[in-house]
């Protein structure tokens, strides 16, 4: 493995964190075989909130999204494995913690639109992993290493 590894951006909201579920949603990206690459815990400045939703600057939900999002400490992430971007997705579940399946982070941990717990970059949207990697992270704050468990985790 290294030729399929793919970097992601993920995030856990202010709700997270105040929640104490840091532990759990690392826990279960961990316990899944991906890698952690970086990771800072910060409170998100309205600048940096209107550019990471930038693609939502015209939905009635704007401002509730950018106010939520800079009202307390976030934990921002790369992790990297392969399909990284989309498997950290399926275990976000559906934006909605009410459709989100049970067994998804948003199914088991939260219930509102408003306070769903964990961003991850969206698979379907090319580039956008990158560009909030860059948005969040220096390149010198990002390590590449070997997990001793990936040739088990990977054939
Ligand atoms: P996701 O976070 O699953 O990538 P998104 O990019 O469509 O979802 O929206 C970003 C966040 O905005 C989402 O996590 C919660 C909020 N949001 C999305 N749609 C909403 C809506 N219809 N009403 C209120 N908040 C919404
Ligand atoms: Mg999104």
């Amino acid at each position: 493995m290294s030729a399929d590894r793919e970097r992601t951006f993920v995030m856990v909201k202010p709700d997270g964190v105040q929640r104490g579920l840091v532990g759990e949603i690392v826990g279960r990206l961990e316990a899944r075989g991906l890698r952690l690459d970086g990771a800072k815990l910060l409170t998100i400045d309205r600048d940096l909130a209107e550019d990471h939703y930038a693609e939502h600057v015209d939905k009635p939900f704007f401002e509730d999204l950018v106010s939520f999002i800079t009202s307390g400490p976030a934990l921002a992430m790369v992790w990297s494995g392969q399909d990284a971007t989309r498997q950290v997705r399926q275990m976000m579940g559906d934006t909605d913690p009410a459709v989100a399946a049970p067994g998804t982070i948003r199914g088991d941990f939260a219930l509102d639109l408003g306070r769903n717990v964990i961003h991850g970059s969206d698979h379907e949207d090319p580039g956008a992993n990158e560009r909030e990697i860059d948005l969040f992270f220096d390149p010198d704050e990002l390590v590449d290493y070997d997990r001793i468990d990936e040739p088990w985790v990977y054939e």
